[in-house]
């Protein structure tokens, strides 16, 4: 052998090792790239018939986001199949553009899918073009082909035939943003996955790589806005210091199609304006609101506009001047209306000077000023109308305000639902909600109706989710919590989407096609969510978490100053049974559904029984529909929690060889901790409404090994988020 051909042996020898590496899927992988892992097409077949249908890229238009459309496509076709598109030649492959750049050729194939384009909607077509297929991926506007191209690049990523691909797919609502609670010291107010991802001290000149993957991973599907700042707000952000950064950002974002919005803090004229008063009637405070509106669209001409907490948990709002909420979010409608903003306005208010049962406070507050808002105000309503729990039935607002925008708020960081250490996939429990029937203008008066505008007619739409993203390498703590991030996304691109093939999707382009380990995993995830509420809220349970950090059960809280922030409030455990009667022989929160639910709320017969305890006080001694007392049928889904968790880990761990060891571990350790802490929950709020019940533990639930004592004496001073 010659020296050449010594040398060339060993490169191409090397070159294998290297393909290996990265293909094999037991090289560590830090969960970075989320679903956009790309995963290489082992399969010869499979490859082959893609290659062979990708051979060339034809662009057209000229913009930054095309240049970031050719540069996904290079990231992610090197990575699947290990090619590059020739963009000099018309042999098979790819047609890419908007429709007004494409030639009448081409448009003559595709008048049909067109018609049915909406916004930012968009096709995927084969069609012939001078004898040859080719795929054209088109839209009325370059963040639809954006859209458009990541979902073919989906298809590639689950596997799917290219061979007559038709899609034409528009989404179903106008807003579809993430809300950051990050404050500007990068602390996140219920954050479990690290600091802001905003480095504010060091925008607007140094631009983290992490923000262009942010956008990359929310354009995937189809997130068009993010508040950047927590609700909970800090008027700096308006000073000229900060809208400089938010300059950055907003620019950086612009090709990903996704806008920038801010918290508007209500006092902000008084904080930085150095006015008296903020009053939404005086004249100045209108003004300056106007003034500041005016110079943040000249530094970011498509300012989204205004998220707004007013009135609520301390922060200020209109009522401090003797005003309402239509007042407020009125006046500042007006400051961004003439440059097409909007007021994300949001209702979770409530009072500890109000007696009234604090789920009915919002809608008591809201429902009267129907019809009074501006038509760029959306009303923001949390998915229930306590505090994002692990299950709560619809919100009644939800229908209640046909002449109001309203949108929904998710909260996808699991402030209540183990935080950054649970696995739980919470598209489940945003699907329960979206399907929920209001009956507000008959059967099938579903909550996502109202949410996509189409039950009354709404002329702009929006769905809000709380983000569970951090400094963590993995963005999300667990890896798997960042589905919650994917789900979110493609149920706000369209709330009528099924959680489950979500679910099929993510774990295929996270994890791996191979069928063995997506149906495991996918019921592993699908149960996940009534698993968690087994073990801390069965029922209709609520709100009985720890005080403050709400990390762990808290049953027994009943010492805080604001009534509505004690557990014992929302339990009401005495020695005849449990719950809160919200029936109309109680609070009668009932009364602000339809008539058809709160008839079936109302009866503690017909209640589901997933919601028994939060419409009654139910005797320990009621019967429940599988023959067990209440006593002992709360005591059994505790249980039933940990053995669910128990049966997530063995299924984990039979799956290792499927997954690259560094998720495996990582996954597994956060499993081990959520076996923990289910038996923590199980034990401590069987422990403490035993007291109340008198009745012994089922013979099949092993006997605490700790005291009551013991867990009331837990304390965690840095537990994070709080
Ligand atoms: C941002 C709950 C949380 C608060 C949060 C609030 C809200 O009360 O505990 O941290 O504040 O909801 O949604 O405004």
């Amino acid at each position: 052998m010659t020296y050449n051909q010594t040398v060339n042996k060993t490169l191409r020898a090397l070159t294998l090792i290297i393909l290996l590496f990265i293909n094999n899927s037991s090289f560590a992988n830090n969960g970075y790239k989320v679903w956009l892992q790309y995963n290489h097409i082992n399969d010869d077949n499979l490859r082959q018939n893609y290659t062979s249908q990708l051979q060339s890229l034809q662009l057209y238009g000229n913009s930054k986001t095309i240049n970031v459309i050719e540069n996904e496509l290079n990231i992610a076709l090197k990575s699947l199949l290990n090619i590059n598109l020739d963009k000099n030649s018309d042999k098979r492959g790819l047609i890419i553009g908007t429709i007004s750049t494409l030639n009448s050729n081409i448009l003559s194939k595709l008048k049909k899918e067109e018609k049915q384009l909406k916004k930012d909607g968009f096709i995927i077509k084969q069609i012939e073009v001078n004898n040859k297929k080719q795929i054209v991926i088109t839209a009325k506007t370059k963040i639809g082909v954006l859209y458009g191209t990541f979902n073919f690049l989906r298809q590639l990523q689950m596997h799917q035939p290219l061979e007559n691909i038709n899609i034409v797919n528009s989404p179903k609502v106008d807003v579809r943003m993430l809300n950051h609670w990050d404050n500007l010291d990068r602390t996140v107010e219920r954050g479990y996955s690290g600091f802001s991802i905003w480095d504010w001290h060091r925008l607007p000149d140094y631009l983290d790589t992490r923000y262009t993957d942010y956008a990359r991973a929310n354009a995937s599907i189809g997130i068009n806005g993010t508040a950047l700042t927590n609700v909970n707000s800090d008027a700096l952000i308006l000073t000229p210091h900060y809208i400089k950064k938010v300059k950055a950002l907003a620019d950086l974002f612009r090709p990903y199609g996704i806008k920038v919005y801010l918290t508007a803090r209500f006092s902000a004229p008084i904080e930085l304006g150095n006015l008296e008063t903020a009053d939404p009637l005086d004249k100045k405070v209108a003004q300056w609101w106007k003034d500041k509106t005016s110079e943040i669209y000249k530094e970011i001409p498509d300012f989204g506009g205004f998220l707004v907490k007013a009135n609520s948990e301390g922060q200020p709002g209109p009522q401090n001047y003797g005003r309402n909420h239509v007042d407020g979010a009125n006046m500042l409608a007006d400051a961004v209306k003439p440059f097409k903003g909007i007021v994300m306005w949001r209702a979770f208010v409530y009072s500890e000077h109000n007696p009234e049962d604090r789920a009915k406070q919002a809608y008591s507050e809201f429902v009267p000023y129907d019809g009074k808002f501006r038509d760029n105000v959306l009303i923001q309503v949390k998915n229930g109308a306590i505090d994002f729990q692990p299950r709560e039935p619809f919100h009644p607002m939800f229908g209640a305000m046909p002449k109001t925008n309203l949108m929904m708020e998710f909260q996808i960081t699991q402030e209540y639902m183990g935080q950054g250490t649970h696995l739980v996939y919470q598209p489940k429990l945003f699907e329960e909600v979206l399907e929920a029937d209001t009956y507000r203008e008959g059967k099938g008066s579903t909550v996502a109706k109202v949410i996509d505008g189409s039950l009354h007619n709404k002329k702009i739409t929006g769905i809000a989710g709380v983000a569970n993203i951090g400094t963590d390498i993995n963005w999300t703590g667990h890896h798997f919590l960042q589905a919650n991030w994917y789900g979110f996304g493609r149920m706000a691109w369209n709330p009528h989407l099924k959680s489950s093939d979500i679910a099929e999707e993510w774990i295929r382009m996270t994890f791996s096609n191979q069928d063995d380990f997506v149906k495991p995993i996918k019921k592993m995830m699908l149960s996940s969510r009534e698993t968690v509420v087994n073990y801390m809220t069965p029922y209709g349970l609520h709100h009985i978490m720890a005080t403050g950090h709400h990390y762990g059960p808290g049953p027994w809280v009943g010492n805080l100053s604001r009534p509505e922030w004690n557990p014992v409030y929302y339990h009401k455990a005495d020695e005849i049974g449990i719950g809160f009667n919200r029936s109309k022989t109680g609070s009668n929160a009932t009364s602000q559904y339809a008539p058809q639910v709160e008839k079936m709320y109302n009866n503690v017969k017909t209640t589901p029984e997933r919601d028994l305890l939060w419409f009654h006080h139910v005797p320990w001694d009621y019967k429940l529909k599988n023959g067990e007392s209440l006593w002992n049928g709360l005591a059994l889904k505790y249980q039933a929690g940990v053995e669910e968790v128990k049966e997530m880990k063995s299924t984990w761990a039979s799956l290792k060889k499927y997954v690259d060891p560094q998720r495996f571990k990582e996954i597994s350790m956060m499993l081990d901790i959520q076996l923990q802490e289910a038996k923590w929950w199980r034990d401590s709020c069987l422990l403490y409404f035993q007291q109340f019940s008198q009745e012994p533990l089922p013979t099949t639930i092993k006997k605490p090994t700790k005291t009551l004592e013991h867990f009331q004496s837990l304390r965690f001073p840095f537990a994070p988020g709080n």
